[in-house]
């Protein structure tokens, strides 16, 4: 037999065997007890996304699975049954763990603890469950994002104090889950942004793609313009600059994952602004925008409030928000240049 023959299949073995698990330790380059905790706890990670996953796969035939709980959440948002399931199955992977001590999600008023794990496991896990529940009753994309941070101080209090000391650039890691075609988990350890997709067969999430860059300049626009009348004129102002030049293209799926996972591979901005009734706009500074913008910039990005880079955001309360601008570097500073324009404008006319 002909000695090429066998590449091919050790090709394929070593693409199947860089596990999640396997690829943060290669990450890491050490293999001490922080190490194995940050990949235990990719691991567990990955063990939710799956289950979210094989449940949505089957929402549409299994009973009590889609549709509204008749709840609202702590941000007075109507609560899905999917919402509820994805925050639990986060909660029971890490329960007797031992790794991380407390969950924040947006589904929660406060966050979860665990003292059982809390002399071990120093870290806090920030979430936000099922992104984009509009489309979960329709088939659509949705994703889930994570950040992991390092409790500092005992927090007895459990107000979560030390989360409200701290900007984006202290995760440890963050990513997301987008549960489409096919699931894909992206994440980082703040050294670059690598891609998986989980195989049925196997069970495991598989290496995909590593040091994912994301193009300088893109096509795409991705937000609702249904929201045009409500934003600030210097947004409004971007908005018809892509109008009326070629090349761009808009793309808005209503899913924060699925529209950002485009823009990764794509390039472009995805836009989040404030509106007239919602200053800050509606994404999550702690389990939505801090992630994203982890992990965007890993990927050689930029993400900012419109006027301040996203990273550099303290949070005052838990469940803060904050406008988003997101994408490629060049387009990103476009809609940045409109803002700052237009707020000069504004001080030349002395309002
Ligand atoms: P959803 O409320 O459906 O969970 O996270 C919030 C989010 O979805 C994003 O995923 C999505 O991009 C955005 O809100 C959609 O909001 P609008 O309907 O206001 O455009």
């Amino acid at each position: 037999m002909d000695a090429s023959n066998f590449t091919i299949p050790e090709q394929t073995l070593d693409r199947d065997c860089t596990t999640l698990s396997r690829h943060v330790l290669q990450q890491l380059r050490r293999f001490d007890a922080d190490a194995q905790d940050l990949s235990a706890i990719m691991n567990r990670i990955a063990l939710a996304g799956k289950l979210i996953a094989r449940r949505l796969s089957r929402a549409g035939l299994m009973a009590d699975v889609l549709g509204f709980t008749g709840d609202m959440n702590v941000q007075g948002e109507s609560v899905k049954k999917m919402d509820v399931y994805a925050n639990e199955v986060f909660i029971s992977v890490f329960k007797q763990s031992g790794l991380v001590c407390r969950l924040a999600s947006e589904e929660m008023e406060k966050p979860y603890y665990i003292p059982e794990n809390c002399p071990i496991g120093r870290y806090t896990l920030l979430y936000d469950p099922i992104d984009g529940s509009s489309n979960v009753d329709i088939n659509l994309e949705v994703g889930s994002i994570f950040a992991i941070r390092q409790q500092t101080g005992t927090d007895l209090a459990e107000d979560a104090g030390d989360l409200l000391t701290q900007n984006g650039h202290q995760q440890l890691a963050a990513g997301y889950i987008l549960y489409g075609p096919s699931t894909l988990l992206v994440y980082s350890l703040g050294q670059g942004v690598h891609s998986f997709i989980l195989d049925p067969s196997l069970g495991e999430f598989i290496l995909a793609q590593e040091n994912i860059q994301i193009p300088a300049h893109g096509p795409i626009y991705s937000t609702n313009e249904g929201n045009f009348w409500q934003w600030d004129e210097a947004i409004r102002d971007y908005t018809r600059y892509v109008h009326r030049h070629e090349g761009y293209t808009a793309r808005y799926s209503g899913a924060l994952v699925g529209d950002i996972h485009r823009i990764l591979m794509q390039g472009g901005v995805f836009l989040y602004p404030g509106t007239a009734k919602n200053p800050a706009g509606k994404l999550r500074l702690l389990y939505e925008t801090a992630p994203l913008a982890f992990l965007i910039e890993q990927a050689g990005g930029k993400a900012s409030d419109g006027m301040t880079p996203l990273l550099d955001l303290v949070p005052q309360k838990l469940h803060q928000r904050t406008p988003l601008i997101i994408g490629s570097q060049e387009d990103v500073q476009l809609v940045e240049s409109f803002i700052r324009d237009r707020q000069r404008r504004q001080q030349e006319e002395g309002h």
